[in-house]
């Protein structure tokens, strides 16, 4: 007991006489510069943590996402297309995880601007930020705020729960906020904690004040570790709905086609690591822009309008000569037309059509084209609710026109007096009408010697129908007429058969070529899919074996 009071008391006094300790420059510059970055990487940390939550439980996009979406905007075709060959099966999660550690690189980083600003004097005095520190922490995360919003403008109008465009760049601006003012608040706490202290302050023990010094170091890196995790965990989280549907092709059975695709079948193509999930609650198509009534419907609402059937063929712009990533399904829904009239119809001065969907993705089109081809806003396929890869709850076809230009979870028709561009326009990727294809299905490699083999495959032109396909099984030398089935529609593919009857057995070069409804051959000129989409003929090498 008495020992103790002695100590306290010389302690005191030590305490009370001892002046304030200050670094000399080279070592307040030293320690400054170790430790802000220690501040910055937790900031960052933590940060990511806030994004993955908002995304998993709001479903608002995160910085990464809005970065990849705006870069993929800002590149051309060739250089897209180069990536994708260079990060392969990874191509969506690569550059989004290369895109994130580059955040926290950032955000590490920014904190050496953040410490010379500060400028404090080594050690500090206790753990309460000046106002000289919160005024900078303040600056940094408005200033973060203002290039986010302002360099992510056209992408922060998406929302993976479906919000319309006004709301979601509401919503998607103000998550940025969120995001920057934690990452501003973390930073300036933090290098607040981790900085050296005055050790020797009036009536508190040193010994004290050192471990609580080493306290709050360790909490900072605690925080850093535990924002880690978390920004791993909500990742995994991210990626259990990852895409891995995407590029999915639609091949025969048994080498032959069917007319109609079934839904778990039909071939998909996304931009999105993640596509989105629309609620029915918060989704609404919008008719706004250059029309005479602007109005917006509520799903139950979308579903009340009167509508039509029609099978309608889908193809990607990246299809290759022979290749699957074309189908067709019977899509229901309401003609642009007949909605464009309950609106008023369009003001004279609407040249354009933009469509926007809730993932960000954007298209836009000649109001005149666009009538012409009646496209159809479908919710339904093949008699089933649209299903969410293919774009519930609504999305457009556009007949004619590559798969690229009938845009998936629509949210948005604007009218407007200008072409508005999108991912694939702006990459330059080619947006007129698609090329008249043919494919032959079967046969397919070796087949038995008979006196009649049939051959038969598919033919499409998009809205201009097919009129006629023909057949040579001499490299293109001779040609015969195949045998049509009846249309399914002026808008889908068409199926065809020819009966072939080989002189022997031997190898052949089976080459398919169709005409579309206005008279035009397909081109025989060879032409890879990127960036104007293929053309050329389809050739089929079979080996007629004796039996
Ligand atoms: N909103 C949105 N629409 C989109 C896409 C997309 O990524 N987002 N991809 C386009 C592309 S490139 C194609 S080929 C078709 C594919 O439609 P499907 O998956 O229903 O076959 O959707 C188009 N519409
Ligand atoms: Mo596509």
């Amino acid at each position: 007991m008495q020992n103790t009071d002695q100590q306290s008391t010389k302690q005191q006094n030590k305490a009370a006489s001892a002046a304030p300790v200050t670094f000399p420059t080279w070592r307040t510059l030293l320690l400054s510069a170790l430790l802000a970055p220690g501040a910055g990487l937790a900031a960052s940390l933590l940060t990511t943590a806030l994004m993955g939550i908002l995304r998993l439980v709001a479903g608002i996009p995160t910085p990464v996402e809005l970065f990849g979406d705006y870069v993929l905007k800002h590149i051309n075709v060739g250089t897209f297309f180069r990536l994708l060959v260079v990060f392969g099966a990874n191509s969506k999660t690569y550059p989004l995880g290369l895109a994130l550690l580059g955040m926290v690189l950032v955000g590490t980083v920014a904190s050496f601007l953040y410490a010379a600003l500060v400028r404090l004097p080594l050690p500090v005095q206790g753990y309460r930020p000046t106002r000289r520190e919160w005024l900078v922490a303040l600056a940094f995360s408005v200033v973060m705020t203002v290039i986010g919003v302002v360099l992510f403008w056209n992408e922060l109008r998406q929302n993976f729960y479906g919000l319309p465009v006004g709301w979601s760049t509401f919503v998607s601006a103000l998550a940025l906020l969120a995001d920057f003012a934690l990452y501003g608040i973390v930073l300036c706490l933090a290098y607040r904690a981790l900085l050296p202290k005055q050790l020797v302050v009036s009536g508190q023990k040193s010994t004290v004040l050192a471990r609580r010094l080493l306290l709050s170091r360790a909490g900072v890196a605690a925080l850093s570790v535990g924002g880690a995790g978390a920004t791993v965990g909500l990742i995994r989280g991210y990626l259990n709905n990852y895409a891995s549907y995407d590029g999915q092709k639609t091949f025969p059975h048994q080498n032959v086609t069917s007319p109609i695709t079934p839904n778990d079948e039909h071939y998909t193509v996304t931009q999105n690591p993640v596509d989105p999930k629309p609620q029915p609650a918060l989704w609404r198509l919008e008719v706004v822009g250059l029309v005479k009534n602007p109005g917006s419907y509520t799903y139950e609402e979308v579903q009340q309008l009167p509508s039509t059937s029609r099978p309608i063929t889908l193809e990607c712009i990246a299809n290759y000569t022979g290749d699957h990533l074309i189908s067709t399904a019977i899509w229901q829904g309401v003609t642009l037309r007949s909605l464009l009239e309950r609106h008023g119809g369009a003001l004279s001065n609407a040249t354009h059509v933009a469509f926007y969907s809730v993932d960000g993705y954007n298209v836009s089109l000649p109001l005149n084209e666009l009538l012409a081809v009646d496209p159809l806003l479908a919710w339904r396929m093949n008699g089933a609710e649209l299903p969410q890869k293919h774009g519930f709850p609504m999305r457009v076809l556009i007949p004619g026109r590559y798969g690229e230009e009938n845009p998936k979870w629509l949210t948005r028709i604007e009218l407007v007096d200008h072409f508005v561009g999108g991912l694939y326009s702006d990459q330059g990727w080619y947006n007129g009408p698609l090329h008249t294809i043919s494919r032959i299905d079967r046969p397919a490699g070796h087949v038995p010697f008979a006196k009649n083999i049939e051959v038969g495959g598919i033919a499409f032109a998009g809205n201009r129908g097919i009129q006629r396909v023909e057949i040579s099984d001499d490299g293109g030398t001779t040609w015969h007429n195949a045998t049509l089935q009846a249309p399914l529609s002026q808008d889908a593919w068409r199926l065809w058969t020819w009966q072939w009857s080989p002189a022997q057995p031997g190898t052949y070069m089976l080459v398919s070529r169709a005409t579309d409804g206005t008279g035009e051959v397909q081109t025989s000129h060879d032409q890879f899919t990127v960036p104007n989409g293929a053309t050329g003929y389809h050739k089929v090498k079979v080996e007629v074996v004796s039996s």
